[in-house]
């Protein structure tokens, strides 16, 4: 049971997605006394922000899930193969109510600032209410894909109708029947919307900069036997998903190069991928990701199959998505193609005709004035570092987070920073969690952080922290695997590519979630090298 709080916390976690709860959940187990700070009222996270219309997930339901708790999973009830937003926000909140989370968690209260005493040996968390809250090792569980990007358009202030970010969609229902509609970005976010707002608006524009790559969901219910199937053998499923490359037990493993089959064999592998509805075609072989050549083969396929979606040929050729497929995130719809043949949707191609600026009735590109009631920005995140660099961190000496990675996130696992002692990242760049199934990667990087704080315990030890040569190599590893990659040639969020001014830096880890799990264990199970421990000086004890 936690102990109650005296003044300085052991612990501060800050967000309460699924990260934080489990960090919660875990730091309890070790009799920690822990506090979650969250700045929405509710747990959840993405769950809980992104309310946008279509919303659901792109990994299947009974993939996409805590796997820590054997009566947890056995008990919940998925609905459909992808489960919507507010199925899993169902799902989060529940979490929260099986293992009494909220008790200790603050709502509404958003952190601001972090900085490290040295001297007491404890991090001083400040929020935006002006509140300082103090403990010896902060938790940031601040997700990946959180810190909303709106871009600057000039005019935006003058325009009289609603605007609207996905990420921040509001609680209360939002309805377009009878409005004009547009929607700029058309990312995995806007490709579920597109479809659910032409259905109910008058009028639906779409304001697209890249074209990206997407295949058909085939979401349907998920009947209760096939759900019984998968939690018979819940175990099994877990740990292939753990020690697989994406997190997902489901997806097939490549053996072959995509030149030792013959076409016809090609697409008949890649059609199987595009049937199966998921996001896996880029895994048909294993070169797809590193031989440009390779890459074309399954991006010519899915190009062909949205020709073959799309009435009109002209429209199909500015929908086709031009760069190497799988470099950036492959999205999954319910029919986002077959939209555009809707008499009332049109799309606009920003490549062809910018936008100029926001009026106070729409948007003005080239020679022309849109008129709009309400603009849907599907314009993603600052991925990553967003969040992190939202808050004024700072570690030893006054070390400012954001000096510390001007040049690019720097990272130890993706899990620490040199010069930031007890400061912890869940999904942090330097991990592979954004090209995975998250949750998976969410419990191994809590399960490791947990770990190390009993280590520090059974250390004596109160401070703990990566040393400069461990995280430059670990840096030097995750660029130099990357640097083999067509990932390096794609205007991505995991290039930070989308946000002028950030630098380009490829953040995320690709060499697998299962050879990651396995380098961090094996990390741990030495004794945790490039890792300097110190002694407790700190007023609490463990
Ligand atoms: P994404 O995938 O970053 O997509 C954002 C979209 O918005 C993308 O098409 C962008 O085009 C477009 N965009 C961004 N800024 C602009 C401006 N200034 N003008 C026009 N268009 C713009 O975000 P999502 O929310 O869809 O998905 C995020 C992740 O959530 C996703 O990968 C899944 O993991 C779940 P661009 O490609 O930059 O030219």
């Amino acid at each position: 049971a936690a102990r109650p709080s005296v003044g300085v916390h052991d612990l501060l976690i800050v967000g309460a997605g699924f990260a934080g709860m489990y960090m919660l959940h875990r730091a309890r187990g070790l009799g920690l006394d822990a506090t979650v700070l969250e700045a929405g009222d509710d747990v959840g996270g993405t769950w809980y922000w992104n309310r946008y219309p279509g919303a659901r997930c792109d990994i299947e339901s009974f993939e996409y899930s805590y796997a820590f708790d054997e009566a947890l999973q056995q008990e919940w009830v998925w609905t459909e193969r992808y489960a919507p937003q507010a199925e899993i926000l169902r799902y989060a909140q529940h979490v929260a109510d099986r293992f009494g989370l909220r008790r200790d968690i603050r709502f509404r209260t958003r952190v601001v600032s972090a900085h490290y005493d040295a001297a007491a040996q404890r991090w001083n968390v400040g929020t935006e209410a002006g509140d300082t809250l103090q403990a010896r090792w902060v938790v940031m569980a601040t997700g990946c894909l959180s810190a909303a990007r709106v871009p600057e358009l000039p005019g935006a202030a003058d325009f009289r109708g609603r605007q609207l970010h996905t990420g921040r969609w509001p609680h209360e229902p939002v309805s377009f029947a009878g409005q004009r509609v547009g929607v700029i970005g058309t990312g995995s976010s806007g490709i579920q919307a597109i479809p659910v707002i032409a259905r109910e608006a008058a009028q639906l524009v779409v304001f697209q900069r890249t074209p990206g790559y997407s295949l058909p969901a085939f979401n349907r219910p998920l009947p209760r036997e096939a759900l019984d199937e998968v939690k018979r053998d819940y175990p099994a499923l877990r740990k292939r998903a753990r020690e697989s490359m994406a997190g997902v037990a489901g997806y097939p493993v490549p053996t072959r190069s995509a030149f030792d089959v013959d076409e016809a064999e090609r697409d008949r592998i890649y059609e199987t991928h595009w049937r199966a509805g998921r996001t896996s075609i880029g895994r048909s072989f294993t070169d797809l990701l590193t031989d440009a050549e390779a890459n074309r083969t399954a991006a010519d396929f899915v190009r062909a199959k949205i020709r073959a979606s799309v009435a009109d040929p002209g429209l199909a050729e500015t929908l086709l998505p031009r760069h190497a497929i799988a470099t950036k995130r492959v999205c999954l719809d319910s029919g986002y193609y077959e939209t555009y043949n809707r008499d009332n949707v049109r799309l606009v191609d920003l490549r062809r005709t910018p936008i100029e600026r926001l009026t106070p009735d729409g948007i003005r590109i080239a020679g022309e004035d849109i008129a709009l009631d309400a603009i849907v920005y599907a314009t993603g995140y600052d991925a990553m570092t967003g969040a992190l660099l939202a808050m004024d961190i700072r570690g030893r000496d006054g070390l400012a987070l954001r000096e510390a990675w001007q040049a690019g996130p720097r990272t130890q696992l993706g899990l620490m920073t040199a010069g930031f002692p007890n400061l912890f990242f869940v999904t942090g760049p330097g991990s592979p969690s954004v090209l995975s199934n998250v949750i998976v990667c969410i419990e191994q990087h809590v399960d490791w952080i947990a770990g190390l704080l009993r280590a520090l315990r059974s250390r004596g030890a109160g401070v703990v922290e990566p040393t400069l040569e461990a995280q430059d190599a670990w840096v030097a590893h995750v660029n130099a695997l990357a640097a083999r990659t067509l990932y390096m040639d794609a205007d991505s969020w995991y290039l930070g590519a989308n946000v002028p001014g950030k630098p380009r830096v490829f953040m995320p880890y690709v060499g697998g979630v299962g050879p990651y799990r396995r380098l961090c264990d094996q990390i741990a199970a030495d004794g945790y090298p490039g890792f300097r421990f110190s002694a407790a000086g700190a007023p609490t004890e463990l």
